[in-house]
């Protein structure tokens, strides 16, 4: 089976996504994720010219091949732009295989190690009484977990917080927006929302909150101590993580779990975190990191260290990539939780999926291959709009992590 065509497919039901679509000589076709928010044109620029010509005449069940072809290959190794397109090239050759092989994808990978994959969804407020609102929301649609963030007296726009919909979409401005940070008020506030949560909801569920890279290693020890009494799922991404051994400092100070990665690329970004245990779970997902075939090495590495898997799953990764990760985490054996920021009903259309939610969980579907497709008609209607991820300034103006 050869590969004949590909093309990319960018469109906006209301945010962008980038959707690589592979053809080949039997009629079957494939599609990959390719959606790396507030920089899409340059995975569409990456595709087009550098490697959808090479895939033309390749075979396409030899995925692993590809894979390599496309990573040490180009001889420029790694980064965002590279990995998420050769994602695209993976996930759509999976879906082909399994197409081909009239199986759902788990069981290509191993088959079931689950019947559901638990999700968490995204609970927001503009202040605390709003917040506690949103999770008890949450609860009574069934959710067993839920990430829970506020608004910061004095910070404008702090990150986490949606406008009023269930549909939280920072990427929303044709040119960056400016919001702020200020580490001692959110210092002071954090732990108050935890404690307002677990006092009206007890420990029945998870709570998870995400820090978006935002504290020093100190500050970040600090925050993870006093969150311990209200035990969290988990502390998302307390500080940058470029710095891997910054990590042994908030160890050593506070047994809260930690989680990392939404923005690592490959195994490399996570080898000192794991292989020193300096976090419990691993953020990387399937277009975050080279597909399926590099996804499962990074959870291979993760096993031996006890580390579980927490797939990043903000609506700016695709339907495309939630159907992979799902096939993912329904094998995967080290599995921990599922990100689940529910999409609108617009991308929903223009994504027809077989995987379903109920009751706190999500399930896979069973269509041989990945189980979703592309209406092109419809996602034709939605072209482009350029759209930026805002950017975090320090009261005094000093450029901060978003
Ligand atoms: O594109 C950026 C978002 O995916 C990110 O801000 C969401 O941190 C995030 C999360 O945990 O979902
Ligand atoms: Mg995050």
């Amino acid at each position: 089976m050869r590969i004949t065509a590909a093309r990319v497919i960018v469109t906006c039901p209301g945010r962008n996504f980038v959707t690589l679509k592979i053809e080949t000589d039997q009629g079957l076709t494939g599609i990959g994720d390719a959606t790396l928010n507030g920089r899409e044109k340059a995975v569409v620029a990456y595709l087009e010219d550098h490697v959808i010509p090479c895939l033309i005449g390749q075979a396409a069940d030899q995925i692993e091949h590809i894979w390599q072809y496309l990573y040490r290959g180009a001889y420029w190794r790694r980064g965002p732009v590279t990995m998420r397109a050769i994602a695209a090239v993976d996930v759509a050759l999976w879906d082909i295989k399994a197409k081909a092989a009239g199986m759902p994808l788990y069981q290509l990978l191993g088959g079931r190690s689950r019947d559901r994959v638990m999700v968490y969804g995204h609970a927001n407020g503009a202040d605390i009484a709003e917040t506690v609102d949103a999770v008890g929301r949450y609860i009574d649609m069934g959710y067993k977990a839920i990430r829970a963030q506020s608004g910061i007296p004095g910070i404008k726009d702090a990150y986490g917080v949606g406008r009023g919909t269930l549909h939280y979409e920072p990427a929303d401005a044709a040119l960056p927006s400016e919001t702020t940070w200020d580490t001692a008020k959110a210092l002071a506030h954090v732990p108050q929302l935890f404690e307002a949560l677990r006092a009206t909801y007890g420990f029945d569920h998870h709570l998870l909150h995400d820090a978006h890279h935002r504290y020093t290693p100190q500050e970040a020890a600090s925050l993870a101590r006093r969150l311990e009494d209200f035990r969290l799922f988990w502390l998302e991404d307390l500080t940058p993580a470029e710095n891997q051994a910054a990590f042994r400092l908030i160890r050593q100070h506070s047994t809260t779990p930690l989680a990392v990665g939404e923005i690592f690329n490959t195994i490399w970004d996570a080898k000192q975190l794991i292989e020193e245990q300096l976090i419990d779970y691993i953020r990387t997902t399937v277009v975050g990191a080279g597909g399926i075939t590099h996804l499962r090495r990074i959870a291979d590495l993760a096993s031996l260290y006890q580390i579980r898997t927490g797939c990043h799953g903000a609506t700016d990764l695709s339907p495309v990539t939630m159907g992979a990760a799902l096939h993912f985490d329904t094998w995967v054996p080290n599995f921990g939780i599922q990100e689940y920021m529910r999409h609108t009903p617009e991308t929903d259309a223009v994504f027809p999926h077989d995987y379903h939610f109920e009751d706190g969980f999500l399930h896979v579907g069973d269509t041989p291959g990945h189980g979703v497709t592309i209406d092109e008609t419809l996602a034709a209607r939605y072209p482009y709009q350029p759209a930026f991820l805002p950017v975090a300034m320090l009261e005094d103006g000093t450029m901060w992590n978003w």
